[in-house]
């Protein structure tokens, strides 16, 4: 059983840490890793990331370095850049920020002042830290406004992001976030950003791979900005890209370096460049479609428990379940099934009553089951192995916890993941 890649050589300098890794890649076996956020990346992806490239300083950008020795990293970077560019339909690419944060931070420092009010999801619907939530710098910092969901439906309500964008004129109105089991309607937000003189910031981070894949529709044509991470659905290294339309780019450039960041990281621009080339190829839109085929039968099967979910289903990678019904918090629901080997995470519903650190719901996601190669067949017995451990550990009672870890260690034992073998 080992890492692949091998790790001889790391092994030898440093066992405790080569120890550590092989724990960790055999843990990620081991379980159905349901996080919405992750995933497993390729083999080709992993090895990319742990190169020479590392060792390399290239602030700035291809042909305006601030280092000699820029040969090499210039064709990296402006290869990922083109890859960008051509699997997304964009002007203009920026690869360079450390990740997802960074990336929207680097947006508001080019195109608004501290102060200036900006407008983004409420992180309870769904939205992200950064587009204005409370607790984050860009809540602080900027005079954020906060649209939501209907409670009715649990789906975008766009009577009140109008109205809001009417009464507040924000300078940014960011679409996307971190629990949106729906589609975004990239249109509808761009007609309002229009009508009040707004940028539309389209935050794609969660659905990236599913945008690349044709399995959700684009917001290139409505956002003349779009963050995302590289790591979740688009199945690269831990990264970030912003794309914009052509007006926007030196601006997007200026405020990620030398605005917020230094050298960016080469070994990271090397696997998302990767990551790029392998969306692009043929299989990548059987496996968007896949995720999404996979989140439908988990959603269909998890109602037929009595499952209640936030607006009654998916249309993506996605599922946020709240388990008020089932008697139990997120918190000790998300411990059980971890136990079980089913990895997820606790996660605030909309209009939650309970706390963020113990809230009400939990986040399923199918980006990273799908690489596997589970499929919609296997959606029910997954849905079922929930059900058991939700409301077993609802009674106190965890007698089936072990039972349903080894079923699940039986079904994994037939789909290797990237990176490990047996
Ligand atoms: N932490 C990410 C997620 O889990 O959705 C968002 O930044």
């Amino acid at each position: 059983m080992s890492h692949q890649p091998p790790l001889p050589t790391l092994s030898a300098a440093d066992p405790e840490i080569a120890n550590l890794v092989e724990a960790e890649a055999r843990r990620q076996h081991d379980k159905i890793r349901m996080i919405a956020s992750e995933n497993y990346v390729s083999q080709a992806v992993l090895e990319a990331t742990g190169t020479v490239l590392t060792n390399k300083y290239s602030e700035g950008y291809a042909g305006r370095r601030y280092y000699e020795g820029q040969q090499v990293i210039d064709q990296v970077e402006n290869l990922t850049i083109d890859r960008a560019k051509a699997v997304f339909g964009v002007d203009h690419a920026n690869v360079q920020p450390y990740s997802g944060s960074p990336a929207n931070l680097a947006v508001y420092l080019a195109l608004a002042k501290p102060g200036d009010t900006i407008m983004g999801m409420a992180l309870p619907d769904g939205g992200h830290l950064t587009h204005g939530w409370t607790v984050s710098a860009t809540g602080k910092w900027f005079n954020a406004v906060r649209y939501g969901v209907r409670k009715e439906t649990g789906r975008v309500d766009f009577d009140q992001v109008r109205e809001l964008a009417r009464e507040h004129r924000p300078k940014l109105i960011f679409a996307g976030g971190t629990a949106i089991p729906r589609t975004i309607d990239f249109a509808t937000f761009a007609e309002i950003a229009r009508e009040v003189d707004a940028v539309l910031v389209a935050d794609i981070a969660h659905i990236a791979g599913l945008v690349a894949g044709g399995a959700h529709p684009s917001p290139v044509g409505h956002a003349p900005i779009i963050t995302t991470t590289t790591h979740k659905t688009l199945r690269g290294p831990r990264g970030a890209m912003i794309m914009t339309e052509a007006e926007h780019a030196k601006a997007i450039d200026k405020a990620v370096f030398p605005g917020l960041q230094g050298g960016p990281h080469n070994s990271t621009t090397a696997a998302i460049a990767v990551a790029l080339g392998e969306a692009a190829g043929p299989d990548f839109r059987d496996y968007a479609h896949g995720v999404v085929a996979n989140a439908k039968a988990l959603a269909d099967a998890l109602l037929e428990h009595g499952f209640d979910l936030v607006s009654g289903g998916t249309d993506n990678h996605l599922i946020l379940a709240d388990l008020t019904s089932k008697e139990i918090g997120g918190k000790p629901a998300a411990q059980a099934l971890d136990r079980a080997g089913i990895e997820l995470n606790y996660n605030t519903v909309p209009f939650d009553p309970r706390k963020p650190f113990d809230p009400s719901g939990i986040r399923i996601g199918t980006a990273a089951l799908t690489t596997r190669g589970l499929r919609p067949e296997h959606q029910p017995r997954i849905a079922e192995w929930i059900d058991r451990v939700v409301t077993a550990t609802a009674r106190g009672d965890e007698s089936v916890i072990d039972t349903v870890a080894a079923e699940v260690g039986e079904l994994l034992a037939n789909f290797p993941m990237p990176g490990w073998v047996r």
